[in-house]
């Protein structure tokens, strides 16, 4: 490592990531793909410091504006976020033999007051990159988040989505409700 470079460390803990029992939802997929096995060379894990090297903003931009953000910017964000205990579970495919990030959500964790001091978790920023797409990974990724969401004690998980998207998710156990509302302050 070059002197000054962050030390590579992962968001939250994979152990996480091992702990859940996904077996009631492997019938959804097909041809042996699961969150444990994504697909041949694939794994799935928590982001890490070094992914800003493994492509992971060039690929959000394949979601939506990203911006310019410097090495400096996103060391600072992904602390920010690691220093949340419990809050931020930004999880990524890479393809080992690329070493590219080539899909990518996140798990982020509301506290609450309600629900017994409960906490609702929100999928957010779900993106697999085009050249991997019709190969079950967003299922993946989506499928892990979800029972993240459930392992680390969340009482409901909620996300937004497009149209088209809705029977994605609705496969997945999510069920479409009213009125989702938003102001924007910039695009
Ligand atoms: C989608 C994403 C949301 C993301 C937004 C970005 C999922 C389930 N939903 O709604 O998380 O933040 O797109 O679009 O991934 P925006 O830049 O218009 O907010």
């Amino acid at each position: 490592m070059e002197n000054g470079a962050m030390e590579e460390v992962y968001l939250y803990e994979p152990k996480l990531l091992k702990e859940i029992d996904f077996s009631t939802v492997e019938n959804k997929f097909k041809h042996g793909i699961s969150p444990r096995n994504p697909g041949e060379n694939l794994i799935l894990r928590p982001l890490s410091s070094g992914d800003f090297d493994r492509g992971f903003l060039q690929l959000l931009t394949q979601l939506t504006s990203v911006g310019e953000v410097s090495r400096a910017m996103f060391e600072d964000q992904f602390n920010n976020m690691k220093a949340c205990k419990n809050t931020y579970y930004v999880t990524v495919i890479e393809d080992k033999e690329t070493n590219a990030v080539i899909g990518a959500a996140s798990l982020v964790c509301e506290e609450k007051f309600i629900h017994a001091t409960g906490k609702r978790g929100r999928v957010e920023d779900v993106v697999v990159s085009s050249d991997y797409r019709g190969k079950q990974l967003g299922k993946v990724l989506v499928a892990a988040l979800t029972f993240l969401g459930k392992h680390v004690g969340c009482y409901k998980m909620s996300l937004e989505c497009s149209d088209d998207m809705v029977p994605f998710y609705q496969q997945l156990g999510y069920i479409r409700e009213q009125n989702y509302m938003q102001q924007r302050f910039k695009n």
